[in-house]
């Protein structure tokens, strides 16, 4: 299989499940691979890499990394699965990721890969803003005008805009059934060729109407906590947690959800503004928390633990 493929193009496509993953994911395979049959796409999340079977990959594959971020809640994850990737005789092409490139830096050190090698090399977010982005730069105009619809529909999805051609179904086909990564890699193949959908996705996508509903429920559940914070209760069932910060961001700057996940133990502390970093503030505080700077996700076993981590946060604010 390995052998049917171009040079410097991937047969293994590493891709945390958001939209921004999964349109970069679709987009690269039109413009570099051509047929999507040649690739094999595994859905992750940067606290999960730990989970992919690396032995189950054809042999000397080479392997393309898109949105996900360092595991920075426990490097060595990432480190392990980088050093598992190379020890199987595979190689890594690129990484195509915006979240931190320090931390991309730092786990290629570790694991003797000369980053600079790489046909992509990580990014930092406030320079390119997505995935996709760093993608649609790397690509020039060479790209049709499909392609460049996916990378912007990835780049709007990013910035919690869904509301475009593709986005849509990306977002709300995914969303309604979050676990089903067959459905995510269904997409990802239908698009890269595609511009309209088909029967399947949607009907995916009318399953996506009672989340949208209950994502407006738990908008319902408003706490002003101060000026600046406000916080919502999402143990009332599967909601849309991205669409819910776009919309709570109208409301204050900092968003505290709780009650997330199987078990209602999870939360998410999330902001837009550029001065304040989540991560670090709960990091300071003894949360072991993943996320980027901006948005924190922990989970807790009581409410005194997510009554301190608010508290952290608004410590922080006052000093501004
Ligand atoms: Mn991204």
């Amino acid at each position: 299989m390995v052998n049917l493929i171009r040079e410097n193009v991937a047969n293994i496509l590493v891709i945390v499940a958001s939209s921004d993953g999964m349109l970069g994911a679709a987009a690269y395979t039109r413009q570099e691979v051509g047929n999507s049959a040649q690739i094999r796409y595994i859905f992750t999340e940067a606290h999960r890499v730990n989970e992919i079977n690396v032995g189950s990959w054809p042999k000397n594959s080479k392997v393309g990394f898109i949105d996900l971020a360092v595991n920075n809640a426990n490097r060595f994850m990432t480190i392990k699965l980088i050093n598992k990737i190379k020890k199987l005789g595979h190689e890594i092409l690129f990484v195509a990721d915006e979240h931190d490139k320090d931390e991309w830096e730092n786990v290629f050190k570790v694991c003797e890969i000369d980053l600079n090698k790489l046909t992509i090399t990580p990014e930092n977010r406030n320079e390119f803003g997505s995935s996709c982005e760093i993608l649609k730069r790397k690509f020039g105009d060479t790209i049709d005008e499909h392609t460049k619809e996916l990378l912007d529909a990835g780049h709007q999805a990013d910035q919690l805009n869904f509301e475009t051609k593709f986005g849509e179904y990306f977002n709300q086909c995914t969303k309604a059934n979050p676990r089903d990564d067959s459905r995510k890699d269904y997409l990802v193949r239908h698009f890269s060729v595609h511009d309209a959908p088909d029967e399947t996705i949607l009907a995916w996508k009318k399953e996506y109407l009672p989340i949208q509903l209950k994502t407006w429920e738990i908008l319902e559940t408003y706490q002003e906590y101060s000026e600046e914070i406000c916080i919502f209760d999402c143990s009332r069932g599967l909601c849309d947690v991205s669409d819910l910060f776009s919309k709570a961001y109208k409301i204050k700057p900092v968003v505290v959800l709780y009650g997330l996940g199987k078990h209602n133990q999870g939360v998410s502390i999330g902001t837009y503004r550029e001065d304040v970093n989540i991560l670090q503030i709960l990091t300071e505080a003894n949360f072991c928390v993943s996320g980027m700077p901006k948005k924190a996700n922990f989970t807790i076993n009581n409410y005194g633990d997510l009554g301190y981590a608010i508290q952290a946060v608004q410590f922080k604010l006052n000093q501004e």
